[in-house]
């Protein structure tokens, strides 16, 4: 467990550490010669076996509350120390807003130098100090009186620590591993060391992981977990990692960089998150107010949009948009802070709902209610909200990126869901069965109606009845279900085309007699594509009337247009795609030896292969082709 200390300066929080744990967390030379923390300072507590007891000491002083709010996010547990003669004072008060914000809930309050105290002025104080925690996070947090002078209260205090630490248990044991770097130095003879509070899952020496947001790849050579030697770090635990890899220098790793796993590593821009501003403000926030932005390790300028189009009051909370002036790691219930533009005020906090937050449509209602959904803590019940508000689906890897869920965790969730589950491997989307099921009927509808008012036309482009679908689907979405009813042999897909299996495409018979008269034709050129002005001459009849007759059969899949004016019959396409299937496999496929085998001369020839690359069958290389996909199923 890690636990981090909070409060006023000089309230005796650095000496309270050094009772308990015989550390002097104060390592500075500045901070020996001026007796106040400056940095982050760190004390390890041993327990029983294995467990050790790891202490963040984090500076008071106002000046400082940057290093302060690096020490808090990610930790377990808080020692907020308020001194006996003081009494509560105006860091006390923003250290306990800020761990409010971060809703800290795991507490302990020590009123330290009782020594200076009379029992009157203990008793004052411990009153003071449970109305200021009324209300927040850490109402009803156990009050020790102690002095870290004479030693009184102090095994009292230390007890109770060890009790809460035995306890301990993290639920984000089994996420991928992520360590928010707040100190990075070369040792050596060993090289690289990371340190930092680790947010969630396990390390162990030889791990291959990234750092965030530069995405460079590290080994890990070397672990300290809690200040010992060890095989591996978990959650829970401060550890020092001794890192290599290709390129890496002290220089680019930063105090606010992440060391995780690659599958996590997703830095953004922007994110959607819910905050709160303090009650404390004396303004509403404004859309576009500039904010230090505090999270992990990290401090980043910020802007905050509303996605509502109003201020938030002071004390409310809202969804709104964070947009990063540097992109930045941030996953799902990350806790964050908001100071003013020139750093010397907590203004709000809150956590993250949504690191994938889209830039545009960010405020529209349908995007709104994913949000909405997605601020649900259990990852089971926000897809499930998700996938009901999200008709065209749920891009599946990045609801695992911003779960931090492992790929196992991820596939045991999905059998709970009503959720049907397309796209390749890396752009899987998962989509609601009952969407997935309207959408499939009001295709087939649509094509019935279709039939219906145009009989004399095979079927739709698949992309006409998607868009006149409402709502309107994405192509994902469509394709997925299109490709499922193709399957079904609910309908026919052909050249892009639908219709329904038992739909017959009727001619009038003037239409007829003439469609009769140029397959004849056709099939009498075999395989060469004659020209529509030579069957027209043939035919006797206008060569434009012909051309637009055949254009309309070509969007039928009778015919296939070759180029301006040529067509060809499908089984002439498959006899033509198979001598060049042939011609291929001995590597020979060029424009001479197509025609030889072909006998349809060389300005045909050339047509054809054109064709053929047009089509994707064929792809031209040099003198010769080679076949890019099976021409059955292209043609
Ligand atoms: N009398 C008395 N003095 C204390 C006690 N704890 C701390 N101090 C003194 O208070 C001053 C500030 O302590 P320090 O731990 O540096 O405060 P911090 O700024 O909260 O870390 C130092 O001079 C300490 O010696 C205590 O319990 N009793
Ligand atoms: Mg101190």
């Amino acid at each position: 467990m890690i636990i981090a200390t909070s409060g006023h300066i000089d309230h005796g929080k650095t000496v309270l550490v050094k009772a308990l744990t015989g550390v002097d967390t104060d390592r500075l030379p500045e901070e020996k010669a001026r007796g106040i923390s400056i940095d982050l300072g760190y004390a390890y507590h041993k327990l029983e076996q294995d467990n050790v007891l790891g202490f963040v000491d984090v500076p008071g002083h106002e000046r400082f509350v940057r290093n302060m709010l690096a020490g808090v996010t990610g930790i377990d547990c808080v020692l907020l120390v308020i001194a006996a003669d003081d009494g509560p004072m105006p860091q006390t008060e923003e250290h306990l807003a800020i761990l409010d914000l971060l809703g800290l809930s795991a507490g302990i309050v020590a009123i330290t130098k009782i020594d200076r105290a009379d029992k009157k002025r203990i008793e004052e104080v411990t009153e003071l100090t449970e109305m200021l925690l009324d209300g927040t996070s850490l109402e009803g947090a156990p009050i020790y009186p102690v002095s870290a002078i004479n030693g009184d209260g102090i095994d009292d205090l230390r007890t109770h620590l060890e009790t809460v630490a035995r306890g301990f248990k993290s639920t984000k044991l089994d996420g991928n591993f992520r360590l928010a770097i707040d100190r990075r130095f070369t040792v050596p003879g060993a090289g690289l060391v990371v340190t930092g509070n680790v947010f969630s899952g396990k390390v162990a020496v030889g791990d291959q992981l990234n750092i965030s947001p530069t995405g460079h790849q590290v080994r890990v050579r070397g672990i300290h977990a809690q200040n010992r030697d060890a095989e591996t770090g978990q959650v829970g635990q401060r550890c020092a990692l001794n890192i290599t890899g290709p390129n890496i220098n002290k220089d680019e790793i930063h105090r606010g960089d992440w060391v995780l796993n690659e599958g996590i590593n997703a830095p953004t821009r922007r994110f959607d998150a819910r905050i709160r501003l303090l009650k404390s403000e004396t303004r509403a926030l404004k859309h576009w107010t500039p904010a230090h932005l505090h999270i992990g390790a990290s401090d980043i300028g910020s802007r905050v949009a509303m996605l509502d189009g109003k201020n938030i009051a002071p004390g409310e909370s809202a969804i709104v948009q964070l947009v990063l002036d540097e992109s930045a790691n941030v996953l799902h219930g990350d806790r964050l802070i908001l100071r003013d533009q020139s750093a010397r005020r907590t203004i709000a906090g809150g956590s993250v709902i949504d690191p994938f937050a889209p830039t545009r449509g960010r405020s529209k209602p349908g995007r709104l209610a994913a949000v909405a959904a997605m601020e649900n803590s259990d990852p089971i019940n926000a897809l499930r909200s998700l996938i009901d508000v999200q008709p065209n689906g749920v891009n599946l890897a990045h609801f695992i990126t911003s779960r931090n869920l492992t790929t196992f965790q991820a596939e045991a969730l999905w059998p709970d869901l009503d959720m049907v589950i397309t796209g390749r491997d890396d752009e899987q989307i998962g989509i609601s069965r009952s969407h997935w099921d309207a959408l499939a009927t009001s295709i087939l509808k649509a094509l019935e109606k279709w039939h219906r008012t145009q009989p004399d036309q095979l079927g739709p482009a698949a992309n006409t009845v998607r868009l006149s679908l409402d709502p309107r689907p994405s192509v994902a979405f469509f394709n997925a279900v299109v490709g499922q009813l193709a399957t079904a042999k609910d309908l026919i897909l052909t050249n892009r085309r639908l219709r329904l299996p038992a739909h017959q495409m009727s001619m009038n018979a003037q239409d007829k007699k003439l469609w009769s008269e140029v397959r004849q034709t056709m099939e009498n050129a075999g395989l060469k594509p004659i020209s529509m002005h030579e069957v027209a001459e043939e035919l006797d009849i206008k060569s434009n009337a012909l051309n637009a007759f055949m254009r309309r059969l070509a969007g039928t899949g009778f015919v296939t247009q070759i180029s301006q004016s040529r067509f060809l019959l499908p089984d002439a396409i498959q006899d033509l795609a198979a001598i060049a299937e042939m011609l291929a496999v001995e590597n020979e496929l060029t424009a001479a030896g197509f025609r030889n085998k072909s006998g349809i001369g060389r300005n045909m020839t050339i047509e054809i292969l054109e064709f053929f690359d047009k089509a994707g069958f064929t792809k031209r290389d040099g003198n010769t082709r080679h076949i890019v996909k099976p021409a059955t199923g292209l043609f």
